[in-house]
């Protein structure tokens, strides 16, 4: 890939998308955060019950792939919610995230909204979410300068998860087992937020369970003609209800990725792929609220795969194939596709790309790498949702095994409708691919 080309092809994006954003400070509760660069439309609640703030936040380790699946339960949940009597004027707020363990670029990665890596109209089509930032705005609006959480419910497991040998759904208020800092890193660089009460429970169930949760303590903890702001802390432990049914599908349709974000990996995709949705015959209609069962997605003239390292090079021996394996198995897939072009998707070091392209010589090899000012301005999430925005319009994606990186690829693929040969597939330990550990397959719903 050619980097004055790149670095060309950014600078034009960049002027683009800055030339449109406002870049304000939320200095009141926020010490610093990166410019966020979408839409942001005014949210009122026209509903007549009172309102319902629900926080939530996951387990600090978690990666961000996982983060996208919490928040799927957490949605799903919140649509239902809002049926209930008493809670039609539910929100969900979504925790802004916290420098994340993978994002390995050495500056300050933190309270960066969802609007950074998501756009907040689309979600909002599918439920009442509400960014960090336009909470901040409603209680600033009630004339507060700060945010008191009124309950802070701690998921916990139980120590059994079977009842002679069932699973139930089931929860109970006990013992705080986790960690001090749990208790504080939601809070980490605010502030001016303080909870009241902080309740330990153990739980197991589907994200459904947390409304008896609400229920349950609703009499002792909100007074009638107020609002009420709950956080749910480890909201992982919550589960799907159902996992790949329908409103699942819609739920994950909704997540379309940051207007601008899409705006760089097409160009990138049109430039040096020479990739267009039109050309790949992908399903994109302006919303997602529009889209219908689809199959004919061609993709553009290169293969992607995704090569997950990092920490994945420990612990996973059994399962993660060696640079010169995955190299053949390129290879093979280029020859079996008649394509020569391979774009690689990866959270690999310079040195393991450095041989990887040796075991690529002769292919045209292709890596998203922006200069590191491009690279600031974007911080680590982002661009990996452009490799992921790349992946996704390929001819045909292979994955990494068992990771939730590569899961979302393979859901974007389902949604711009290609056949399923072309997506789920897995990089397998050897390159003769036998013995081969492959992805399972879930096909999109609607
Ligand atoms: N840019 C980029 N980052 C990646 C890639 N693969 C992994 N990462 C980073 O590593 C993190 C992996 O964590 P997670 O999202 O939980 O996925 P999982 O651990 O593979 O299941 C991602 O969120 C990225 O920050 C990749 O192909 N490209
Ligand atoms: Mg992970």
């Amino acid at each position: 890939m050619n980097k004055l080309a790149l670095i060309s092809l950014l600078t034009f994006v960049f002027h683009l998308v800055l030339s449109q954003s406002h870049c304000d400070i939320k200095e009141i509760f926020v010490i610093k955060k990166l410019c966020d660069i979408s839409e942001r439309p005014l949210v009122k609640a026209k509903d007549e019950s009172d309102p319902v703030y629900i926080l939530y936040s996951v387990n600090p380790v978690e990666g961000f792939n996982l983060r996208r699946d919490v928040y799927l339960r957490m949605a799903i949940f919140l649509r239902h919610l809002r049926k209930v009597k008493g809670y039609e004027n539910s929100h969900l707020v979504l925790p802004v995230f916290h420098h994340l363990y993978h994002w390995k670029s050495q500056f300050r990665q933190s309270n960066m909204f969802w609007n950074h890596f998501f756009d907040l109209p689309s979600l909002k089509l599918f439920t009442n979410v509400l960014d960090m930032w336009e909470f901040f705005d409603i209680i600033r609006n009630e004339g507060k300068d700060y945010v008191e959480i009124g309950e802070v419910y701690k998921l916990q497991h139980f120590e059994t998860m079977f009842e002679n040998g069932v699973f139930v759904d089931k929860f109970e208020e006990a013992a705080c087992t986790r960690h001090e800092y749990d208790n504080y890193h939601y809070m980490e660089n605010y502030y001016n937020i303080t909870e009241k009460t902080i309740t330990c429970i153990n739980f197991q169930g589907s994200a459904m369970l947390l409304k008896n949760i609400l229920e349950e303590y609703k009499v002792e903890n909100h007074k009638a003609g107020t609002s009420r702001i709950v956080l749910f802390a480890h909201a992982e432990t919550a589960l799907h209800e159902f996992f790949g049914d329908e409103e699942y599908w819609m739920a994950r349709r909704s997540m379309r990725f940051n207007k601008n974000l899409q705006v760089i990996g097409n160009a990138y995709r049109a430039d040096f792929l020479s990739s267009t949705d039109e050309k790949d015959k992908v399903q994109r209609p302006e919303l997602w609220t529009d889209e219908k069962p689809y199959r004919g997605a061609v993709g553009g003239e290169y293969l992607c795969v995704h090569m997950r390292r990092a920490d994945f090079l420990y612990g996973r021996e059994q399962q993660l194939p060696s640079l010169r394996s995955i190299a053949n198995q390129i290879k093979r897939a280029l020859a079996e596709l008649g394509l020569h072009k391979v774009f690689l998707s990866s959270d690999c070091s310079g040195s393991e790309f450095h041989d990887m392209r040796a075991f690529l010589r002769g292919v045209n090899l292709h890596k998203f790498k922006p200069p590191w000012e491009f690279q600031m301005q974007l911080g680590d999430g982002a661009v990996a949702i452009i490799d992921q925005i790349i992946c996704s319009h390929a001819r045909k994606f292979i994955g990494t095994f068992e990771s939730t990186f590569t899961y979302r690829i393979y859901e974007e693929r389902e949604i711009l409708g290609f056949q399923q040969n072309m997506t789920f597939n897995t990089l397998c330990k050897r390159d003769d691919l036998i013995d081969c550990n492959r992805n399972s397959v879930w096909p999109i719903r609607y």
